[in-house]
């Protein structure tokens, strides 16, 4: 047995202490709609408080209708998004059109308020290529797929923006499962050992499909794995728009004068399954913690802060419903028009001609010949 010392080398009690000091949950807004963080509220105007909620409720809209149109089989992926608006949102709210986007799966709706037209969300959705390609001046990537891989690649875009000496900074988000990734590790500490100005957001949903996050990490925050790449980290309520939206705004501050990176977690919720590919939440959350979640929704809560305010009634918010039904039977039209895509298409986009391996031409003109039928 190895001789012990006389005293602990490390006091792990008096450590996790300090750290939990360090780490505790930002809000603004609390579920009543109340400001109980006056000093730390953003300089926002009445028009952009209300340009929050309309996206909200327009991404409502645009969840609930993807749902049954994807049950409807008119889309193909779809991870759902209620719940998680706030975070969605007001972080996007805060970034700038120069800034460059690099979204996970679940990301959709910040894309589209980046400038991604909603007909090729729906592309994108069906797997069809035209939906990943982002119109001129729109700083994006289309969704990562992969897990975490899109936090190493924003680590690569904000060095990039930072040797062209833009002004602006790359943000990416994942989820609480994507923090486990080794690219998750390898993208903070690679922006923050280069003082890279990215954004790296960790939508805390509490599960990884049906992995909880307790079982997920040891860390009692995944905020507080900034530590380790020597960057800051701040965990925020993720269902409070004004919140996210501060910290986001602060991140991107630092980001453009020079500090390096930010991780910010968000704690919010998914109403709904992992995606629409026939996962059963109620298998791995009970009722009661649907409900614990849906009474910090993001919308009632923003919407008693604006009543409160004489910004927000009825009538608007049934106007931006109407406006987002419309926009999106519109969009799913143009979707059915867009042509069918075909592999010659394909291969051309991804590989530029004339420099084709032998096989890549075979195939090419044996779909060539089944296309011209
Ligand atoms: C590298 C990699 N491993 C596994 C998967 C399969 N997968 C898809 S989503 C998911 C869970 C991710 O959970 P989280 O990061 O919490 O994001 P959320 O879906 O909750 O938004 C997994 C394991 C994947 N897409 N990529
Ligand atoms: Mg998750």
């Amino acid at each position: 047995m190895a001789a012990k010392t006389k005293k602990a080398v490390v006091d792990s009690k008096k450590q996790f202490e300090a750290i939990s000091k360090q780490f505790q949950t930002f809000q603004i807004l609390n579920e009543k709609g109340e400001v109980v963080n006056e000093a730390a509220m953003p300089e926002l105007t009445d028009d952009q408080l209300k340009e929050i909620m309309r996206r909200m409720v327009y991404t409502r809209v645009l969840d609930q209708r993807s749902i049954s149109l994807n049950r409807q089989g008119r889309l193909g992926f779809y991870a759902p998004t209620a719940g998680q608006e706030a975070s969605q949102i007001a972080s996007h709210f805060a970034l700038e059109k120069e800034d460059f986007l690099l979204p996970g799966y679940r990301d959709v709706p910040q894309l589209i308020w980046h400038g991604l037209p909603l007909y090729q969300a729906f592309l994108f959705s069906r797997g069809h290529f035209h939906g990943n390609q982002m119109p001129e001046g729109v700083n994006a990537l289309s969704p990562q797929i992969i897990i975490g891989a899109q936090y190493i690649q924003a680590a690569g875009v904000a060095l990039g923006m930072k040797k062209r000496g833009k002004k602006a900074v790359a943000v990416t988000y994942t989820g609480d499962g994507g923090t486990s990734q080794g690219d998750f590790y390898e993208g903070i500490n690679f922006a923050g050992a280069f003082k890279a100005p990215a954004i790296f957001i960790v939508q805390n949903n509490r599960f990884a499909i049906s992995t909880p996050v307790e079982v997920q990490s040891a860390a009692e925050t995944l905020a507080q794995k900034a530590v380790a790449a020597g960057i800051p980290g701040v965990q925020v309520d993720g269902m409070d728009p004004l919140a996210v939206y501060a910290a986001v705004r602060e991140a991107r501050e630092r980001a453009i004068n020079g500090e390096g990176p930010t991780l910010i977690e968000t704690l919010c919720y998914r109403y709904g399954p992992h995606t629409m590919a026939g996962d059963d939440p109620t298998r791995y959350r009970s009722k009661d913690l649907d409900n614990e979640w849906e009474a910090k929704d993001p919308l009632v809560r923003f919407r008693k802060f604006l009543e409160a305010k004489g910004l927000w009634s009825e009538e608007e918010e049934s106007k931006v419903i109407e406006q987002a039904k419309e926009d999106i039977k519109e969009a799913i039209k143009k979707a059915d028009e867009t042509p069918k895509q075909k592999v010659t298409e394909l291969i051309k986009i991804m590989h530029e001609e004339g420099n084709w391996p032998y096989n890549l031409q075979e195939q090419y003109e044996i779909y060539k010949e089944k296309e011209s039928k």
